[in-house]
């Protein structure tokens, strides 16, 4: 094993600062926004740590151009949001060589290189699947007949991949549980609204829509409207993320469910970093505790909800 010096990173350029590099996704959804918000203000609110943020726009080679620099820089920790699971093999290979530890943010990447970083600090999205069909059998009766249109996020995300694994292992035991149609709306509010307007000129005979985040269902909800059809009644709507919009859309009776799924990770990011620059043995996966969002429940929380 590597000896302790070569784990310690050389010391920061800027004053004494731990200096931490964020390669984050972009902005596609409102819960990204609040994860931004959350590092930002965690890490510039706290004089003994300098932020270097940079924004993808969603793209993977820009990324891992981010992380490239950040490395030049010789910052002292990496936090790296993966848009895709698969791909970052050697450019977090060139993060390690540099002694540079790295902290995956909320999605995963291929099994594996689990010595290629820290700790993944983030969500189990299966169980977050598995959560969304619960509540759609519970709602809807275990023999109903159900046709389901899935919006699924971004092609290659873990979020996306885990969340359609668990939801479709959840529903397959019910033979009247028919997923109709399943198509990436990109984690977006626009493309969900496209995807779902397209589906919805061919066939009107759908009960639900699962949706892998909410700013996805609340595109869908207005396309659902604008066929004149009643979102949260006609068609069951289940988002996951848990924002802010998705409760008002349930206390409107517009939705039925949101998913939580903790955004505001910034707190245990910097903790994680102290920890391993104190030479403490983290966990592989740092889990998000998190609930599920429905009826009175959702609008007795909505005034509590901070994103
Ligand atoms: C989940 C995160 C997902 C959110 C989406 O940890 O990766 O990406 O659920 C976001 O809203 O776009």
């Amino acid at each position: 094993s590597s000896s302790k010096a070569s784990e310690e990173p050389s010391p920061s350029a800027s004053n004494g600062k731990l200096v931490v590099g964020f390669a984050q996704i972009g902005q596609e959804s409102g819960w990204r926004d609040a994860e931004t918000a959350s590092v930002k203000e965690t890490f510039e609110g706290d004089p003994g740590f300098e932020l270097k943020f940079s924004d993808a726009q969603q793209k993977q080679e820009n990324q891992i151009k981010a992380i490239r620099t950040f490395i030049a820089q010789k910052v002292d920790a990496i936090a790296l949001a993966p848009v895709v699971e698969s791909g970052w093999e050697t450019v977090l290979k060139e993060a390690k060589d540099a002694g540079i530890p790295v902290f995956l943010l909320d999605r995963g990447i291929t099994k594996g290189n689990e010595d290629l970083y820290v700790s993944f600090i983030g969500s189990d999205f299966i169980l977050e699947g598995q959560n969304a069909a619960k509540w759609m059998i519970d709602e809807l009766g275990a023999d109903a007949q159900v046709n389901i249109v899935q919006l699924e996020g971004t092609v290659g995300a873990s979020a996306a991949n885990d969340r359609k694994k668990g939801f479709e292992d959840a529903i397959k035991d019910h033979a009247g549980y028919k997923i109709v149609y399943s198509q990436t709306g990109d984690f977006t509010r626009a493309k969900g609204k496209e995807v779902m307007e397209a589906y919805l000129k061919k066939d009107k005979n759908i009960q639900a829509v699962y949706a892998h985040n909410d700013d996805m269902a609340l595109g869908a909800i207005q396309a659902i409207e604008e066929a004149g059809l009643k979102p949260g009644t006609d068609i069951k709507i289940i988002g996951v993320d848990g924002i802010k919009p998705a409760f008002e859309a349930i206390a409107a009776g517009k939705m039925n469910v949101t998913v939580e799924c903790n955004p505001l990770l910034g707190p245990q990011l910097k903790q994680a970093i102290l920890d391993t620059k104190a030479g403490t043995k983290l966990e592989k996966w740092i889990k998000s505790d998190e609930d599920v969002y429905s009826g009175q429940k959702a609008i007795d929380a909505l005034p509590n909800r901070k994103y």
